[in-house]
């Protein structure tokens, strides 16, 4: 059968897009050796600027990876991004999980949502590769059993204990209202901080819950102000986070407001407008302007991006930055022999310095909690679950600021 030149050119162009084939292979020379770094996120969708953001990270760390024209095994090493889009969905994070391991990549870096994570996770493992989620924080992640899963953030028990201990205690809140999306993330995030609140003399007057595609939380919001609570937390993302603050304060709820990571964007400042004005968020880690290099990494992001960091892409930077220098100290880019150097990491990165338990969770769980102020978050306090017992002076700083 003979094509067409059109028919043939859109032939490949829905191969291309069928296969997802966004980064072509560059061209080797006799002594350079091709490592393969896989992610995913939601690329498309509501959370797709939190996603570009996570490849963002990713792509800066391997471009200066392949600018210092580094030699594992006596071989040039060229890296190449191979990322895909899962749309924060738990079936298709299998799906992109499977197409990654058949590209026979190297190492993975993602998901982003721990509803992605947790199911990729068995795939990656039975596949030999090594994966380090930037982002996601439900504890099951690193709870399976898989040698293969790392994380370069605090999970949320360490998170949702401290959310509890920052309301109760620094916030004095005493009647508490919670919110929940649903999904691994928001409602697993939600139930570690019910608990730290019990334990810290707070009670939870409302326990409601809504989706991770919902806009519109005037219902729920209206049983809640029954309940009069002086703190209100929601569990979940900033495509709900900034809308039901908005209607938080247009329902004339004077509660204060408190979220997880994944409000911690400007994005959640935009959607939420004069709303968002004293509203609370933690993220796991150091602020950047309290690390060595953690302004220089903004700046750079900044100049190569045209654009703010939006939340997680320092944790991802750092997160293939540990994986290429676990590579090095092994001499190997082959999975089995880089993961037990991967085991042994401590490694001073933008965000802390990262070294990991028997499961692949962070040593130091450092969780830093921000407040909106004039339009911007600013930092609030800085609080430790568990102190390295030899940190440097800069992720040992366990500051306590004015809130
Ligand atoms: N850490 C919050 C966003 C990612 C997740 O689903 O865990």
């Amino acid at each position: 059968m003979k094509l067409s030149r059109r028919c043939y050119l859109s032939l490949v162009a829905i191969i291309l897009v069928l296969s997802g084939c966004k980064e072509s292979a560059p061209l080797l020379k006799a002594d350079e050796q091709l490592v393969k770094i896989g992610h995913a996120a939601p690329l498309t969708g509501t959370q797709a600027h939190i996603g570009k953001d996570n490849e963002n990270g990713v792509r800066l760390a391997i471009e200066e990876a392949n600018a210092a024209n580094i030699s594992i095994g006596g071989k040039k090493i060229r890296f190449q991004l191979l990322s895909e889009d899962d749309q924060a969905d738990p079936k298709n994070g299998t799906i992109v999980a499977h197409k990654l391991a058949d590209a026979e990549i190297n190492g993975m870096i993602g998901h982003l949502n721990s509803g992605t994570t947790i199911p990729a996770s068995r795939v990656y493992h039975d596949a030999g590769i090594p994966q380090i989620s930037p982002s996601a924080t439900n504890p099951r992640y690193t709870q399976q059993g898989f040698k293969s899963a790392f994380r370069t953030m605090a999970n949320d028990e360490q998170q949702g204990r401290l959310l509890g201990q920052f309301a109760t205690q620094h916030l004095s809140a005493k009647r508490i209202a919670i919110i929940d999306d649903r999904t691994a993330y928001g409602q697993g995030l939600a139930d570690e901080f019910e608990k730290s609140v019990k334990s810290n003399g707070g009670v939870i007057v409302a326990r409601e819950f809504t989706t991770d595609k919902s806009t519109d939380f005037r219902a729920i919001l209206t049983t809640i102000k029954g309940k009069q609570p002086d703190l209100l937390f929601f569990g979940g993302m900033d495509p709900q986070g900034g809308p039901l603050m908005r209607q938080v304060r247009s329902l004339g709820i004077t509660a204060q407001f408190l979220g997880g990571d994944g409000l911690y964007t400007p994005e959640f400042i935009k959607l939420a407008g004069d709303a968002s004005e004293g509203a609370y968020s933690s993220l796991p880690g150091v602020p950047l302007e309290k690390m060595p290099n953690g302004l220089a990494f903004r700046d750079k992001y900044r100049a190569k991006y045209n654009r703010d960091i939006q939340l997680y892409a320092p944790f991802c930077y750092d997160a293939v930055n540990i994986m290429i220098d676990a590579m090095k100290r092994a001499d190997s880019v082959k999975p089995e022999k880089y993961l037990p150097e991967l085991v042994k990491t401590d490694y001073n990165g933008v965000t802390a310095r990262i070294m990991f338990d028997e499961r692949g969770d962070l040593k130091a769980g450092a969780i830093t909690f921000y407040r909106v102020r004039n339009g911007t978050w600013e930092i609030s306090k800085t609080l430790s679950s568990t102190p390295l017992q030899s940190a440097p002076a800069a992720s040992q700083s366990i500051m306590e600021q004015p809130g």
